[in-house]
């Protein structure tokens, strides 16, 4: 049983902070029962972007560009290589570009229920209903086009593997507490 109940970490990235959706964000995650049990804001530098996106993601990124580019017919000349680096360096740019929203939440598979409220990596196709599909509409391939970053307004851990690892980052120990939430006491008894 214990083990259902994950801890994972959700960042309000600069464009949901710099449009005020941080209030209506969070609530959502409040109204499904998840627990806060850590959150700040802080201003990442590149040096930190570079830990929590590492250049490990270059070659993946660069795939999924291509993908985005034919299936929305965009045809660029420029190299391959370059393409990546160029989408990975708008990505570090843009998640530095003001002050972030650190919050590790606490609840039963809450991993896989943040992403389920998260929405699809690129608004355009992400369901409505969901924070990127009700607040956002780019698409990662007009957003890498025009070297803005693929602003898709928060992140959320990927598994519960990834969640470890991005919570250790982001917060120290002292920085997660332990309570009891109403919640704890209806749907998550002992
Ligand atoms: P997610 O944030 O949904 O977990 P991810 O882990 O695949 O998505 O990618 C991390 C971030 O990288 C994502 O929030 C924005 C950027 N990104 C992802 N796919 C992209 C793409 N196809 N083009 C440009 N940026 C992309
Ligand atoms: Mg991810």
């Amino acid at each position: 049983m214990k083990e259902m109940i994950e801890r994972t970490l959700v960042i309000i990235k600069p464009d949901g902070v710099k449009r005020s959706l941080s209030g209506e964000i969070i609530s959502r995650f409040e109204k499904v029962g998840l627990k806060i049990v850590g959150m700040k804001m802080v201003w990442i530098n590149k040096d930190f972007a570079k830990k929590h996106y590492p250049e490990a993601l270059i070659p993946v990124l660069t795939e999924k560009t291509f993908l985005d580019y034919d299936a929305i017919g965009i045809k660029v000349n420029e190299k391959r290589e370059l393409v990546g680096k160029g989408a990975y360096e708008d990505l570090l740019k843009y998640i530095t570009e003001g002050p972030v929203i650190a919050m590790v939440l606490e609840g039963v598979h809450a991993v896989e229920v943040v992403r389920k409220l998260v929405g699809s990596t690129s608004p355009y196709k992400s369901a409505p209903g969901t924070i990127r599909g009700d607040f956002t509409h780019i698409s990662m391939g007009y957003a890498t086009y025009k070297k803005m970053g693929g602003r898709n307004l928060i992140h959320a851990s990927g598994t519960v593997e990834e969640a470890k690892k991005e919570i250790s980052l982001w917060f120290k120990d002292n920085e997660l507490h332990s309570f009891k939430s109403v919640h704890d006491e209806h749907i998550m008894p002992n």
